[in-house]
């Protein structure tokens, strides 16, 4: 029979995203549990024209929940987590609190479900497995194909990374905040400390002690741990851009064999999760506007690197 669901941080953007993905792809579930703080305990939420009332999550929301999605940040996982995997919920982690552990599988289904083995609905055994970050999450869905068919050396990620990633506060500032700079009047800066319209600026994560920031090192640390591979050469620069969804990514990659742009290219086209859109006649390549709300990542601009030698360009 259908698993039983609930969603913790419902009413977050990522939760709330989490209903669209469950609707849009017909997920079958038996019953549904909306859960989120004591402050939002009560309301009424529609989902797929039923009512539901938001409920607050307490160590006891999980008895007979076959499946737990969280997005409430990292605390609530590392208090609830365990204690839904304990009642032997299945909890699909979107917080970055287990991530690096031992054990945890760290999973983008299109990429390595294998690491998900032994894993299995509806059986009363709990098991915890970790969502990457949004931005290690799209690089590898494009590097992975590429990597398996000659094996990447080094992997340099610049990233251009929209409101959304800062949930839907940042995206209603950023909404405000372009009104009021046209309006001429002084910027509401409460979530970035900082004019984020018609501006940029380094990722608003903290910076650590060697210079890089938390969101830059999650993308080398979790390529490692997806690709299993401690050797591989990853760096990033992460950048919040004044756009309201999607992600953009430049990814730089240097193979440990020969790999040509037409060979890449068409490996990226029968990639799961992958298109590409490349049309140099036209210079028509991904745009943020293009891809929001649809769950492929969009390739485009595929060259060889002309800095690499034996190539003239
Ligand atoms: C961000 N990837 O964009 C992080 C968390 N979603 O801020």
């Amino acid at each position: 029979n259908a698993p039983s669901l609930a969603v913790v941080g419902v009413t977050g953007a990522v939760g709330q995203e989490f209903l669209s993905v469950l609707s849009d792809r017909d997920f079958p579930y038996g019953s549904i549990k909306m859960l989120a703080s004591k402050r939002s305990a009560g309301k009424q939420i529609t989902f797929e024209d039923r009512n539901y009332t938001i409920e607050e999550l307490t160590e006891d929301s999980f008895d007979g929940v076959d499946i737990a999605l969280f997005s409430a940040g990292g605390s609530i996982s590392k208090h609830f987590g365990p204690l839904a995997v304990e009642k032997g919920t299945i909890v699909v982690d979107n917080s970055s609190a287990f991530r690096m552990e031992e054990g945890v599988p760290l999973v983008i289904p299109e990429v390595n479900p294998e690491a998900m083995k032994g894993i299995k609905v509806g059986m009363g055994k709990g098991a915890l497995i970790a969502n990457p970050n949004c931005s290690t999450i799209i690089c590898l869905m494009a590097a992975t194909p590429l990597h398996r068919h000659a094996k990447v050396k080094r992997m340099v990620v610049s990233t251009y990374q929209a409101a959304s990633g800062a949930g839907a506060a940042a995206m209603e500032e950023l909404e405000l905040q372009t009104r009021e700079v046209l309006e001429g009047k002084p910027p509401t800066c409460n979530i970035f400390k900082q004019q984020y319209a018609f501006n940029l600026f380094s990722h608003n994560a903290p910076i650590l002690s060697n210079g890089y920031n938390e969101e830059e090192m999650k993308l080398v640390k979790e390529t490692r741990k997806i690709w299993n591979d401690m050797d591989v050469k990853v760096t990033a620069t992460c950048i919040r851009v004044p756009v309201m969804r999607a992600h953009a990514e430049s990814v730089n990659l240097q193979f440990e064999k020969p790999l040509l742009e037409d060979t890449a290219k068409s490996i990226l086209k029968s990639s799961p999760g992958v298109v590409v859109i490349d049309d140099r006649a036209s210079n028509h390549f991904p745009t943020p506007l293009e891809v929001s709300n649809k769950d492929d990542v969009a390739v485009g601009r595929i060259r060889h690197d002309v800095s690499q030698d034996g190539y003239s360009g």
